[in-house]
């Protein structure tokens, strides 16, 4: 991740002739670190289940949901959003409750970026 440099103190002459050094910083950007959710295939979850996870939780279409659920089903995960540590945490929640209140087997977790 690019950092930009603290500001190095500068030794400058002001209007009176004086010099001195200037010790003020610029402060670093400190961005939120960012988590994926992924989710996991399974041999039995049904496919109209997983779509309908994705257009729920994560606000997908239909179109664009069934394609997310086809490539979890061949390549075994896909990650499905990018959010802040506690929406990802919430999603993972949200995926893990509806499920098992369904009696179905669908993982989800969380990974950092
Ligand atoms: N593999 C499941 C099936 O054939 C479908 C599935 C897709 C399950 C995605 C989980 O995250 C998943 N019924």
């Amino acid at each position: 991740m690019p950092r930009l440099p603290v500001t190095a103190a500068a030794d400058r002459t002001d209007r009176d002739g004086q010099t001195g050094l200037l010790t003020r910083t610029r402060s670093k950007t400190q961005r939120p670190p960012l988590y994926k959710v992924i989710l996991l295939n399974d041999d039995y979850t049904p496919m109209e289940f997983v779509v309908h996870v994705l257009e729920r939780f994560f606000g997908m279409s239909h179109a664009q949901a069934f394609d997310l659920m086809l490539t979890v089903h061949k390549k075994g995960l896909a990650v499905v959003g990018v959010f802040s540590f506690e929406v990802a945490e919430t999603k993972v929640a949200q995926v893990m409750d509806f499920a098992r209140r369904h009696q179905h087997p669908l993982q989800c977790t969380m990974e950092r970026e």
